[in-house]
């Protein structure tokens, strides 16, 4: 049931880029459930690697749990910048029946990790990449300390780092699912 609801949305994407390739930039749009096991202990974006069209509207909905959906960038509690400098921030705020949903409109190519907040440390980051994979999501997750002066960011936590699927991966597979 699961593997075919992902599967249709992965279809209705590629028909979507499909679509924006044949008709001057149509309104892509892709989904992101926010996914967690019976007793919570396990807890993640479903794909957790996305790539997408510039100008591409992704919807996050809520499956099970209490989820946000909130940009590594400096506003949101002084995290790491990791989403292309000019683009917008975004914190969706709580999410906390099924069927809520958060969305935004990435225009600026680049690559944007994210992070549900009260599961970062869990592990619950996901990242898209837009068009061409460039900007500080596209660097290692320490590059902020060679800068001068050093910004007092938030390190990205260990368990975090390790869940983010490579961009090579992401820019190959276009979805990409915890496995
Ligand atoms: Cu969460």
């Amino acid at each position: 049931m699961i593997d075919r609801r992902f599967f249709t949305g992965a279809g209705g994407l590629w028909l979507a880029c499909a679509a924006v390739s044949r008709r001057a930039r149509a309104a892509a749009r892709a989904e992101i459930r926010m996914r967690s096991d019976v007793d919570g202990a396990a807890v993640w974006f479903d794909p957790v690697g996305l790539w997408v069209e510039p100008g591409t509207t992704v919807r996050w909905v809520i499956e099970s749990n209490v989820h946000t959906v909130t940009a590594y960038h400096p506003d949101n509690d002084g995290h790491s910048l990791r989403i292309p400098e000019t683009a917008q921030p975004w914190d969706s705020g709580y999410l906390v029946n099924p069927g809520d949903a958060f969305e935004v409109t990435l225009t600026v190519p680049g690559v944007y990790d994210y992070y549900c907040a009260p599961h970062e440390e869990g592990g619950m980051v996901g990242r898209i990449v837009v068009g061409a994979p460039s900007g500080p999501g596209s660097r290692p997750f320490e590059y902020f300390k060679t800068l001068d002066p050093v910004p007092s960011w938030l390190d990205v936590p260990d368990a975090a780092q390790r869940n983010f699927p490579s961009i090579d991966r992401i820019v190959a597979e276009r979805a990409v699912r915890r496995h």
